[in-house]
């Protein structure tokens, strides 16, 4: 067997954090030559429904389960992690503001990247909770001592909705779809690439032949999906969201093939598309293996279409750090 890998997920008691710990308690994600050793994060009033989720995962009988500890703390919580999957955050109350819900949750951001300064220093960390994007740009200014390159935050979700909305026009499996990078904010001003995806290695336009479906209604089903699950289900999008969560680590531990990319949010680092440097802003990005760091693909030709709705979501990005801009550490 394999040194273990400690991973600690945060709102180990909700509904994300159910679909997830099983999968990654398996040996799914880290490989079954790997012991996992999981450290379950809750506020103290759901600490006792952590037990619960432990005991049933203790029950699944996974061989790869090293351990698991519970903690309401996250300078506990975090120590030694290699892998923080921060998914806890406080859900957006009746008649509340977005960027109220941005200032409430970024400080849940400020507290858990000085924790992970404390901890932690061989540790990637994966934003889950809302504004994703945002607050892992807190946690990672509060975090001094760790690259920004181990901060990400998840717009795989995103990336999996548009592939199964062009299978689903095309008549075909979503295996056939590759490189369908998201650009910008988990948020309904997201940019689902759909110029520089492939079906079947043919690029979507050409299998597709109706552009104005895929700049209008393949646009806001991808942009709107999550609004769409909430409306049909009374509740946010959960399975879905681990699932996506457990490709993000996945993507992040291997080598990207050459010639291929998938979706992640990391700092921009300026260039070559004139994104804000220091933004956590989605981009196509190739791993280079073993949780061990990425690159932003470089030579994506922006046509006026795409460029025009990557302003917008830059816009977006930018007045969000705008709000929590007390909040970030120089
Ligand atoms: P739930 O409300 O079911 O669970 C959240 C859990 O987090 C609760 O158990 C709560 O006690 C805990 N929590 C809150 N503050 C905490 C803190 N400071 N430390 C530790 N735990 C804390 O929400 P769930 O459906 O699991 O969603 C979690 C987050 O994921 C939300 O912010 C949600 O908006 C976000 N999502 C992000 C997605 C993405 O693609 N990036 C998609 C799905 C989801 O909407």
């Amino acid at each position: 067997m394999k040194k273990p890998v400690r991973v600690a997920v945060t709102g180990a008691a909700g509904q994300i954090g159910y679909s997830l710990l099983f999968r990654i308690a398996s040996g799914e994600v880290f490989g079954e030559d790997t012991p996992v050793q999981l450290s379950l994060i809750e506020l103290p009033a759901a600490v006792k429904s952590c037990e619960g989720t432990a005991m049933e995962i203790e029950d699944c009988g996974f061989k790869t389960l090293d351990k698991i500890d519970i903690y309401d703390n996250t300078d506990a919580g975090f120590n030694g992690i290699n892998w923080a999957l921060l998914v806890g955050s406080k859900p957006r109350g009746p008649g509340m503001e977005r960027n109220d819900l941005i200032r409430d949750n970024g400080h849940i951001f400020v507290g858990q990247g000085k924790s992970l300064n404390k901890a932690a220093s061989d540790v990637n960390i994966v934003v889950v909770g809302n504004p994703c994007n945002t607050n892992s740009l807190i946690a990672q200014h509060n975090c001094k001592d760790i690259p920004p390159t181990r901060f990400t935050a998840m717009t795989m979700l995103d990336e999996n909705r548009a592939k199964a909305q062009l299978a689903k026009k095309a008549g075909v499996g979503v295996g056939q779809i590759a490189n369908l990078g998201i650009w910008g904010n988990h948020s309904s001003t997201m940019v689902p690439d759909f110029e520089h995806a492939t079906i079947g290695g043919k690029p979507v336009t050409d299998v597709i032949k109706d552009r104005n479906w895929l700049e209008t209604t393949f646009f806001t089903t991808v942009q709107k999906r999550g609004a769409a699950i909430i409306e049909a289900r009374g509740k946010s999008s959960a399975a879905s969201a681990a699932s996506a969560c457990i490709d993000h680590v996945k993507q992040f531990m291997r080598k990207t093939p050459q010639g291929e990319w998938f979706s992640a949010a990391v700092a921009s680092t300026g260039n070559p598309y004139d994104i804000p440097p220091g933004l956590i802003f989605s981009f196509p990005v190739r791993s280079l293996g073993d949780g061990k760091g990425y690159e932003i693909v470089k030579d994506v030709k922006l046509s006026s279409f795409m460029r025009d709705k990557i302003a917008a979501t830059t816009k977006e990005l930018m007045e969000e750090r705008e709000v929590v801009k007390n909040m970030l550490v120089k």
